[in-house]
């Protein structure tokens, strides 16, 4: 590897414009791979959009933001200093707290003196023969790198609808992972949201205690199930540090990188119906989306099983909304449930029964255009409106990453390459970019695990894959085309046998007008693909090409 890397020096804003690594984002994938591969000695620049770390949790400010897996569990595992001195007030951790948390890592790890802040990557071009990337930055700068790892985020672009209109509202409009630091004081305001995905759900409450009236426009009824969210028990929370180091080995072999959950010996369709009814109480009072999915085994795979969970669900919404109609609307469908990301509410249902709250189907009759007051269906007319909110999601999965023009010298771009959805292998590489590695990228289990967990794991592997290359003088590595393809069809098959496909949800990129119909994450769990990462590794990297 380069004289840079092997002197060990760390690279500071003014003395070089070339580095081993380029990170892009400054996230909490972003961080830890600064951190990883620092240790290695390399030279590491992280290039972030934002005025500050934390991506997501830097970004997503709306009211109410939250994490739904909880908050000892959603934290780094890589220190166990960290994770003992760290106190999480709550069950499940809040946007401020979890910023707070990842601004104490920057400093903790002395990360900041190698990030550069308010800077967005836009081209990143890898010259063949000097075997490294260029990467261009919006304000014109250009630096170089023998390696690129996009850290870049599955949930990093926000989208606004093509609503025809949108700039002739005369009101303020957010958008929830753009929201304006200093807060948004909706009192006495008449409010109309726009999306009831996990962020919509969780704002909705809070919007409508504060508004004048609150008009929610849901286009696609979502499942969502109580959060119970309390202070952390401080017994439970000294029991979890305790066994801390146990906990995070065993998460890495379950499913979805989490402990403590035991997995289901039972199909659904195997027990009584009033077993499954008190099993789906139990995890309905007890709160949290994997352990009631984890109710049995065969939730996702079977559509009988499914349609147990499901409409035990579906009750409990007409038994909380008082309206029937409303309650009508709210109760999901069109998809099983855990196909779409199951949300966590602290009373979202309880909200529609409040007198300043009122629900507009728009599945049936779509929103047209935004006018100067409101906004226009088909067959209506709403508004007027003070603010509009879009909870309306992001380019999931792939939209940072294509939002980059990333090629190799000549050659066409990652996004064309990807027209007809995103090719990975293990969601790590990708064929045709070679020395560009992906955090969590499409085709690894990331966004369908504890993503911290899931970055921890990526990162670690691209760690000790440099450090392979380093001891058998390896320059360069790439995805192999057959590889890739063989990962991509084995991602598909893995998600054809589960209910997953059958959810319009943005895991395919349904979201997304025109966006091609793919089924990103893998969901054959995190532990089997961790086991398929070590073990290319451990025979030399195969599927990938090597070499001087
Ligand atoms: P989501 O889950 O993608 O939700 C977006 C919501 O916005 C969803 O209800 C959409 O309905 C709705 N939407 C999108 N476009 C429109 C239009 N044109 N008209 C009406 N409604 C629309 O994004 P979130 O931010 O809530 O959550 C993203 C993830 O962050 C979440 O899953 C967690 O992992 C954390 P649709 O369902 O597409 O019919």
């Amino acid at each position: 590897m380069s004289e840079v890397m092997e002197e060990g020096r760390t690279a500071t804003a003014a003395d070089t414009r070339h580095f081993d690594v380029v990170v892009v984002g400054g996230g909490l994938g972003g961080l830890y791979a600064l951190h990883r591969l620092r240790g290695l000695g390399l030279s590491v620049r992280v290039f972030e959009a934002g005025s500050g770390v934390g991506g997501t949790w830097f970004w997503n400010r709306y009211p109410g933001a939250r994490c739904d897996v909880e908050s000892m569990e959603y934290s780094y595992g890589f220190s166990d200093p960290l994770q003992q001195e760290w106190h999480w007030p709550e069950r499940y951790g809040t946007q401020p707290e979890i910023l707070r948390y990842i601004n104490h890592v920057a400093d903790r790890f002395d990360l900041r003196r190698d990030i550069q802040l308010n800077t967005r990557v836009v081209s990143a071009v890898f010259d063949p023969a000097a075997g490294q990337w260029t990467l261009g930055t919006e304000q014109g700068e250009m630096v170089t790198a023998r390696f690129c790892v996009m850290a870049s985020g599955n949930l990093s672009t926000p989208r606004v609808p093509d609503f025809k209109g949108l700039e002739s509202f005369q009101g303020k409009w957010y958008h929830t992972g753009l929201w304006p630091h200093e807060g948004v004081d909706f009192s006495g305001l008449r409010v109309g949201v726009i999306g009831t995905g996990s962020s919509g759900v969780q704002m909705i409450p809070h919007i409508a205690a504060q508004a004048d009236h609150l008009t929610v426009f849901q286009r696609t009824a979502n499942f969502s199930l109580p959060a119970r969210n309390a202070p952390l028990d401080p017994e439970k929370e000294r029991r979890h540090k305790q066994e801390y180091e146990d906990r995070r080995r065993a998460a890495l072999d379950t499913p979805f990188g989490i402990a403590g959950h035991p997995a289901p010996t039972q199909g659904a369709l195997q027990v009584t119906e009033a077993e499954r009814q008190s099993a789906y109480e139990r995890k309905w009072a007890e709160g949290g989306s994997i352990s009631f999915l984890y109710s049995y085994t065969d939730l996702l795979v079977n559509q009988e099983a499914n349609d147990t969970a499901s409409e035990f669900v579906r009750q409990k919404i007409r038994s909380i909304v008082r309206n029937p109609a409303t309650a009508e609307i709210l109760a999901p469908k069109d998809h099983p449930i855990g196909t779409k990301r199951l949300c966590l509410d602290t009373n979202y249902y309880e909200t529609y029964n409040r007198n300043n709250v009122s629900l507009v189907d728009v599945k049936s009759d779509p929103i047209q255009e935004i006018a100067a007051t409101g906004l226009r269906t088909r067959d209506g007319t709403f508004g007027p409106f003070d603010a509009i909110v879009f909870a309306t999601g992001f380019d999931a999965m792939t939209g940072a990453l294509r939002e980059i023009d990333v090629r190799v010298e000549g050659g066409p771009a990652l996004a064309e390459q990807w027209e007809a959805g995103p090719r990975t292998y293990l969601g790590l590489m990708v064929s045709g970019f070679p020395n560009m590695f992906v955090v969590t990228g499409p085709g690894s289990p990331s966004v369908k695990t504890q993503m911290i967990l899931a970055i921890e794991q990526h990162t670690d592997w691209i760690a000790d894959c440099l450090t392979y290359m380093r001891d058998h003088g390896y320059e360069r590595i790439e995805a192999s085309r057959p590889a890739q393809d063989a990962w991509v069809e084995h991602v598909n098959q893995v998600a054809d046998s589960t209910l997953y496909p059958l959810a319009n949800s943005w895991y395919v990129g349904a979201n997304i007008p025109g966006k091609p119909r793919v089924f990103m994450p893998y969901v054959g769990g995190f532990a089997g693909y961790k086991r398929r990462c070590d073990s290319v590794a451990a025979n030399g990297y195969e599927g990938f090409v090597l070499s001087r």
